[in-house]
């Protein structure tokens, strides 16, 4: 068959990427065309992204794909939960919210002192984030935006609303929202009614693979191509994206994506919503082809990142960061551990409460030695990363009956050949690193398929990945103790 070749934006945190994605029968290649810097913006109402900025970049990476090549089909992916308001005119009403962004606090325990844990978890599959987009709009309720709303949209969805004209609500994205029925796989109208929140905002559902629309014609002119260019909705949650592209041959493997943050989990069938699996506080979101991702979110090289940043290293070059994890590698292991997904270190790091001392204070709190050197502190973050994993990991084993023979790891993560070989050690089983860019194929990948390529199914799409990237592999190594580091860790 004829190659396909594709606009892949994988929208992060901290950068957004353009790529150009080709699939022939024997590979799958992937080229990034465009990067560029991300991040929440504090104003005084609060911490936004700034959309119109990143709508600007996504297009300028598009035109590149354009002008270097044929162009069959545009996708975009995006981290999840975050959204826009449109009023009725299709206006956005005002700058989406970061989920870091502090109007969420306390509102989770009041949703659940009125609907209760059992029942919200029953319905929805959704662990407790504190940012979930179900508690933003409890957080809005009564706001001007959220009065005057008529439609709310995905961020991908809105930049995808942007290019074609088509509101929807791509399914994968929807179902990390908490807003989402699990068993009905339908919008949870009845939790939204409870609620006192506006349900008719909630758009029509789509399926990841069908397509969101052609392109409007302006758009389309400006970007050098032909109207009839269609946007793919591929798994527009990014780590949805990036759990097709886990190069896995085997079905028992768990998976870490790791960016901003830690995804740690399975793939499975079916949901699991015992209430075990609600006490572990382990979610259910949708995959591709059906799949749910059954995982937890680890606060994960977010921590560092923001260590990074009030060390006023925010220059520092790949070089240096490398430098610094290495002196970390050699430093006295399991020295320090602490509960890395502690709420206190959700919040972006600021002069008034920068992250390091979070980390130290957190150690402190906990009886464990105080880190204070940016490689103490350093090795602390990674150590408490791979104690996460372990526990995460072996969990999500136990709660869904499985044994597993390998851990992927994926995502920018895959690249931290210390955290790497320490999630090896911890888990006590190998690690497969790679690829980076895993989000960016299993949006291609999608893509391809939605375009006529022969991927009949992740197994498929999955053998492609392996057929044209390398994995490096991670044998567990013993000498610590990983036990006793988790049980530090309550
Ligand atoms: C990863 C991710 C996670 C989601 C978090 C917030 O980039 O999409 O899956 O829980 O960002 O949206």
């Amino acid at each position: 068959t004829e190659p396909v070749r594709v606009a892949a934006v994988d929208l992060g945190a901290t950068s957004g990427r353009v790529m150009s994605g080709r699939i022939t029968d024997s590979r799958v290649e992937i080229n990034e065309l465009h990067r560029f810097p991300n991040g929440a913006v504090p104003v005084r109402d609060g911490l936004f992204w700034d959309v119109l900025g990143i709508y600007r970049e996504v297009l300028h990476g598009i035109r590149e794909v354009a002008t270097t090549g044929p162009l069959h089909g545009i996708g975009i992916d995006s981290w999840a939960i975050d959204y826009g308001l449109l009023d009725r005119d299709g206006q956005l009403l005002g700058l989406p919210f970061s989920h870091r962004d502090a109007r969420t606090d306390g509102v989770a325990e009041k949703v659940v002192a009125e609907i209760g844990a059992a029942e919200l978890y029953a319905t929805t599959g959704i662990q407790q984030l504190p940012f979930n987009t179900l508690y933003q709009l409890v957080a809005a309720r009564g706001s001007a935006a959220l009065e005057a709303a008529d439609t709310m949209l995905l961020l991908p969805d809105l930049l995808g609303f942007w290019l074609t004209g088509v509101a929807g609500a791509e399914r994968t994205n929807a179902s990390t929202t908490q807003l989402y029925d699990a068993r009905a796989g339908e919008w949870a109208v009845d939790l939204c009614r409870r609620l006192g929140l506006p349900w008719s905002i909630l758009p029509p559902l789509r399926d990841p693979g069908s397509v969101a629309g052609p392109l409007l014609p302006d758009v389309a002119r400006d970007l050098g191509v032909t109207a009839d260019v269609p946007v793919v909705a591929v798994g527009s949650h990014d780590t949805a994206s990036a759990v097709v592209g886990v190069p896995a041959a085997t079905d028992r493997f768990a998976y870490i994506s790791s960016g901003t943050w830690s995804l740690v989990g399975l793939e499975l069938d079916r949901p699991v919503l015992t209430e075990q699996a609600r006490l572990a506080d382990f979610t259910n979101e949708l995959g591709v082809d059906g799949t749910v991702r059954f995982l937890k979110n680890v606060t994960g090289l977010w921590v560092l990142s923001e260590c990074l940043r009030s060390w006023g290293d925010r220059r520092l070059k790949d070089v240096e960061l490398r430098s610094l994890i290495a002196t970390a590698a050699e430093f006295e292991p399991l020295r320090t551990v602490i509960d890395i997904n502690d709420r206190r270190l959700l919040a972006p790091s600021t002069v008034a409460d920068p992250m390091p001392e979070r980390v130290a204070a957190l150690a402190r709190e906990a009886g464990e030695l105080v880190p204070h050197s940016p490689v103490a502190i350093t090795r602390c973050i990674v150590d408490s990363l791979a104690v996460a994993y372990r526990r995460h990991v072996r969990t999500a084993a136990d709660l869904a009956g499985v044994t597993l023979d390998v851990v992927h790891v994926v995502g920018g993560g895959s690249q931290n050949e210390v955290l790497c070989q320490l999630t090896a050690d911890a888990c006590g089983l190998p690690v497969l690193a790679g690829p980076v860019e895993a989000a960016a194929l299993g949006n291609v990948l999608v893509q391809g398929r939605a375009l006529g390529a022969d991927l009949p199914d992740l197994a498929a799409m999955r053998s492609l990945v392996r057929r044209s990237y390398d994995v490096r592999r991670y044998e567990p190594r013993g000498g610590a103790d990983w036990a006793d580091a988790e049980a530090r860790v309550r």
